[in-house]
This record gives C-alpha cells, structure tokens and sequence, in this order.
C-alpha cells in the first residue's frame, strides 16, 4: 500500500503538493510533515506530523514504524537565506538527503522525489537555452548544495539501487503560500505588491530574465516524474524543466495590461549577483523525450491567475 509522506508540506511547494497527492492517491495515504509546530490550514485536511529533518533518529523511526513507502523530501534553505546562513544551510540541504537515500538503501522505501534548481547551473554555464548537461560551477551555498544533491542520488541510484527522483525547478510563482527566502521571490512578491499598493521595487534589475513556472505546472511534472515507469526515468541527477523565462521589466508590463496604473523600480540588491550567475533559459528537452514534459501555463496564463488570486492582506 502506497504511504506518501512530505517533508517540508508547509512550504511554497509542498503545501500545493500535499493537496495534489491527497486528491490522487486519497486523504489517508499522505501525510504532511514539517518542522513548524502547528499545521498550515491549507493542509489541515489530513494527518500532519511535526518532524525535524535533522534529528535522524526520529525521522528513522517515524518512517519505519509507520511503514512509508515514498518520501518527497522539501525542506531545505533557498539561494537568498543560504547566503546569510550558509553553514546551516549546507547542513539542513545535505544532512536530511542522507538520512531518506540512506532509508531507501536499506529497502525502508521503494521511492523519493527530492528537487534540484537551476541553481546548479553558475557563472561559466551557458546560459541561454541551458542545456541537460553543461558545464556546472555553482557559485551560491545553495547551488554547491543542490549540485552536491544531485551527484549523492545519482551515486545511490548506481550503487544502491535507490529510485530517486528530481527536477531541476525553475523559479516557482504560486498563491497559496509565500515564498520561503529565494531569489527567484520577486516574480511572487509583485503581484501581492501590484494588488496591496499598485506598485513594486524590486530586488533586482530590469532586464534579468530568469526561468520560472506556475506552481500547478510544477505539481503536474513533480507527479507525473514520480508516477513514470521506473525504465522511462534515465536521468538520475535532476532533469531541467522549462516554462517561460522573463524579466522584471516584462512582468511588469504584463501587469499593466490589468491594472494600467501599476508600476516599478529598480534597487537590485546581494540576490541580483546570484540571479546573474543563473541561467536566462533552460532546455528541457530530455524531459520531453523521457517522460512526456509539456508546459501548460504561459507568463499571460500566470500573470492572470495570480492577480485574480493573491490575496493582498498575506504580506
Ligand atoms: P519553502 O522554504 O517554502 O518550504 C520549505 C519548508 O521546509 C518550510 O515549510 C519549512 O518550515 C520546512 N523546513 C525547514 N527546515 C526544516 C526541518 N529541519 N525539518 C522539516 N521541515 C523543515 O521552500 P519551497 O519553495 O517549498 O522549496 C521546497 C524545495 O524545492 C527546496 O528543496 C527548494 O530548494 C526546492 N526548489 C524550490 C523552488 C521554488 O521556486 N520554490 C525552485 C527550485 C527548487
Ligand atoms: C530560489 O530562488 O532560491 C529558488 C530556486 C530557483 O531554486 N526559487
């Protein structure tokens, strides 16, 4: 019997994932776990435990007493946060990874989804239409972390056995939750900002195009890679996986078309550095061929959703 459960449901993604995995597999076979003491009321619907990844012991425990079959693994400190805290970062983005790949090793799971970012990618990559493999010299906490991640599943699956699983996000833009410390932060707070007080500065410059996502197109893939056949997934690192890449400027103008008085400026700050070491578009054709990817949302799609939907008094 299929035992799912989320470490990290309180977050940007996770909270978004627990409700698509409850409404595939059934309200009892997720269970949502996070680190914050009380349980987001997004996820209230179904059993929420509070774990800290860190305590090895617990997490252990927990998941073979409760007989999980499947982890997806989320908590982690983003691009911005890690900077200021990059010592722990290193241990929260590393430490909980061994703790689930060591799990599987031992045959406690049959599978993992843990997720990559385009933060692998850094200053020496190419940076227009990235391609699968390329070089990759991070120069960010948060991307040596991510990096490093990629390399241990790919290590696990080759010498273990171990089917995990993952996607190279881009930057996500949802509603349901804020944002948890990224770079990629700006393309979510705007909207909030644009509807709040009909204008936004923003931490970085006009013209960085970066690669981003809706939030359901990033469900979507997150499940349709874990649910593939086990023979279609021959990438064991992290696939990249494209939306629609846009700047500030852009968005902006997007914005304007509902609200024709909305407007912004520039006082890019420490995260435009790391924006600019990130790819400005990603290829993700291995996606495609493997396991079917195709996008649904375009930035117009996302920019109307996200204007119907935030909800100005979050921030
Ligand atoms: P988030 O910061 O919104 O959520 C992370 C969650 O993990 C939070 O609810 C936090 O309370 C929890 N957490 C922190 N420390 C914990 C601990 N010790 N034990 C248990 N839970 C703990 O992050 P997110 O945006 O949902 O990202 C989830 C994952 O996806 C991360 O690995 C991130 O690197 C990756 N990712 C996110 C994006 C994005 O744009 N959101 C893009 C690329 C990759
Ligand atoms: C961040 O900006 O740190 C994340 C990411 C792209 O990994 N959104």
């Amino acid at each position: 019997m299929k035992k799912v459960l989320v470490i990290g449901a309180g977050g940007q993604i996770g909270s978004e994932l627990v409700i698509a995995l409850r409404n595939l597999f059934g309200r009892d076979a997720v269970i949502a776990a996070d680190v914050k003491e009380d349980c987001p009321d997004v996820i209230s619907d179904g059993m929420y435990v509070q774990m800290d990844i860190l305590d090895n012991e617990n997490v252990r425990k927990y998941i073979i007493e409760e007989s999980v079959t499947e982890v997806y693994l989320l908590a982690a400190l983003l691009s911005a946060t890690a900077e200021k805290h990059p010592d722990f970062a290193w241990k929260l983005n590393m430490e909980g990874l061994f703790t689930i790949l060591d799990l599987a090793k031992e045959g406690y799971l049959k599978k993992i989804f843990w997720p990559s970012s385009i933060a692998v990618f850094g200053p020496t990559t190419p940076r227009e239409n990235t391609p699968q493999y390329t070089v990759m010299e991070p120069s960010t906490v948060y991307g040596i972390s991510k990096q490093a991640g990629e390399r241990w599943c790919e290590y696990y699956f080759n010498k273990f056995n171990v089917d995990v699983r993952s996607i190279r996000y881009p930057g996500l833009i949802s509603y349901t939750s804020l944002p948890g410390g990224g770079t990629t932060d700006y393309a979510v707070d705007i909207f909030y900002q644009a509807k709040k007080r009909n204008k936004f500065d923003c931490f970085l410059s006009e013209n960085t195009q970066l690669p981003m996502m809706y939030m359901e197109d990033a469900i979507r893939a997150t499940i349709e890679l874990m649910e593939s056949p086990i023979e279609n997934i021959k990438i064991r690192s992290a696939y990249n996986l494209s939306g629609c890449s846009f700047t500030p400027e852009q968005i902006s103008n997007k914005i304007k078309e509902h609200l024709p008085d909305f407007s912004i400026t520039y006082s890019p700050d420490f995260r435009q550095a790391i924006a600019d070491s990130w790819p400005m578009s990603i290829d993700d054709s291995r996606a495609r061929e493997d396991w079917g990817w195709q996008e649904r949302f375009t930035i117009e799609k996302t920019v109307e959703i996200m204007l119907e939907n935030v909800n100005p008094e979050l921030v």
